[in-house]
């Protein structure tokens, strides 16, 4: 974790900044013209819509909030409004040109790190720890991986590589870890650079369970589905089954049937689907069937928490599954290093104390929940980011995936989406209650 040495957080912002800025210029000049001033789909922005708003982001916090400076071109801020704006219609604005875009990227950045050269690490909440500056760059990252998702719906040639996670052998470990019953600590007070919806910690009661050890993988999900459970309403909620029926959906988005087999699109790539990795793009709806039909249910949010941090010897409650250590390569498969994720089973070094994988990294876990404040919540810095969005609308997903960087994932980390969204990165795994003896 961090020190309060101002030095060692100056150089954890600009490492941190850096690594987005890379990042992003990656996502946004391994594509040209209409690829990134067109749109692939209406759920998602022109690839050059994010790089400006990151920009706006950063010019908003970094150089105004922070820093005390003017406007650099206040007439834009509407144009990246993320709010006066839905999705479908920012390719219709007159948006700025990759190449303004780029440029007043680079200027914004040249003015920030001005900023962080300069600044003090406490005083007000906002430059407390750095915070600020971790927040941009978690609100850059996470564009990063929205432009990611993009690449993904694009068609076309593939664009982007990326080396494979390692094969490992068939995972042969208990299919379920119980996890005991009993208060732990959930969300946090301490850690630096989480953000308003992981706040305050608190404690929470948990009965004991059973979670998966693995997210559920795609072999066993074919089998839910050579199983007639896309045909069957009893393995379906109402809104589930009407959704499915309504748009045709039989099958994890981007797979298709060739023959016997299934093949899916990846990045520009038809393959085989592998047996062995966690399933990938599937909404709630198909992930809580899925689970009825094992015989299961998904985890509540505060269960995958107390799952991925809690160590009952000794009641600790850690930041990580394997602790506090900064995640490592070792440990789980995040920041876009693969382009997929691993075989489940993968980084044993990254299991949590009961022996439970892949908790971190890989997929996105689609869990039970709703997105609800902790009590204590208070929105910071800004009510848009996740106080508008607490309700029983949007569904919890815990424990990020290989799209997402280690600074924008935590065992207290949480993101939110519809129900029916699925071109996301978004697996899951399941649980049961342990029955009281
Ligand atoms: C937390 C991923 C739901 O992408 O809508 C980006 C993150 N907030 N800019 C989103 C976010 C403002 C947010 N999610
Ligand atoms: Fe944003």
């Amino acid at each position: 974790a961090d020190s309060g040495d101002p030095g060692a957080l100056r150089e954890r912002a600009l490492d941190t900044l850096v690594r987005a800025r890379a990042r992003t210029t990656l996502l946004t000049s391994c594509v040209e013209g209409p690829d990134l001033t067109g749109q692939v789909s209406p759920l998602m922005s022109p690839l050059v819509w994010d790089l400006a708003h990151i920009g706006n982001q950063e010019e908003q916090w970094l150089l105004r909030a922070v820093g005390g400076q003017e406007a650099i071109r206040p007439e834009i801020d509407s144009l990246y409004d993320a709010f006066e704006h839905p999705r479908a219609e920012r390719p219709r604005l007159p948006l700025l040109s990759p190449a303004e875009a780029r440029g007043y990227a680079a200027d914004v950045r040249g003015r920030a790190l001005d900023v962080l050269e300069g600044a003090a690490f406490h005083g007000t909440r906002l430059t407390e720890a750095g915070f600020a500056f971790g927040m941009i760059a978690q609100h850059e990252q996470q564009h990063d991986e929205t432009m990611l998702i993009t690449h993904q719906l694009r068609k076309g040639p593939q664009a982007l590589t990326a080396p494979d996670p390692e094969p490992v052998p068939w995972f042969t470990g208990p299919a379920e870890v119980l996890v005991p019953g009993g208060p732990f600590t959930m969300g946090t007070s301490t850690e630096p650079w989480a953000l308003d919806n992981e706040r305050p910690a608190h404690r929470r009661e948990v009965a004991p369970f059973f979670l998966d050890t693995t997210p559920v993988t795609n072999g066993a999900y074919r089998a839910f589905m050579d199983d007639g459970g896309y045909d069957d309403p009893r393995w379906w909620t109402r809104e589930g089954w009407e959704h499915i029926r309504r748009h045709s959906i039989t099958a994890p988005l981007f797979w298709r049937r060739d023959g016997g087999q299934w093949l899916r699109r990846r990045f520009g790539v038809t393959e085989v689907v592998p047996a062995d990795e966690p399933v990938l793009h599937v909404c709630w709806y198909e992930a809580d069937a899925y689970a009825r039909w094992a015989g299961r249910r998904l985890p509540t949010e505060a269960e995958w928490e107390k799952a991925a941090r809690h160590d009952p010897a000794g009641d600790r409650t850690a930041r990580y599954p394997w602790g506090d250590a900064d995640p490592g390569p070792e440990h789980a498969n995040l920041g876009q290093r693969h382009l997929r994720p691993a075989p489940a089973g993968s980084y044993p070094a990254g299991e949590s104390p009961l022996g439970v994988r892949q908790l971190i990294g890989d997929v996105w876990e689609w869990t039970s929940s709703d997105f609800a404040p902790y009590p204590g919540f208070k929105a910071f810095p800004y009510k848009e980011y996740s106080e508008v969005f607490f309700g029983p609308e949007y569904k919890v997903l815990r424990g990020g995936s290989f799209a997402v960087d280690a600074v924008a994932c935590r065992g207290t980390f949480r993101n939110w989406d519809y129900p029916i969204r699925r071109q996301i990165f978004s697996g899951f795994r399941t649980a049961r209650s342990a029955e009281a003896a």
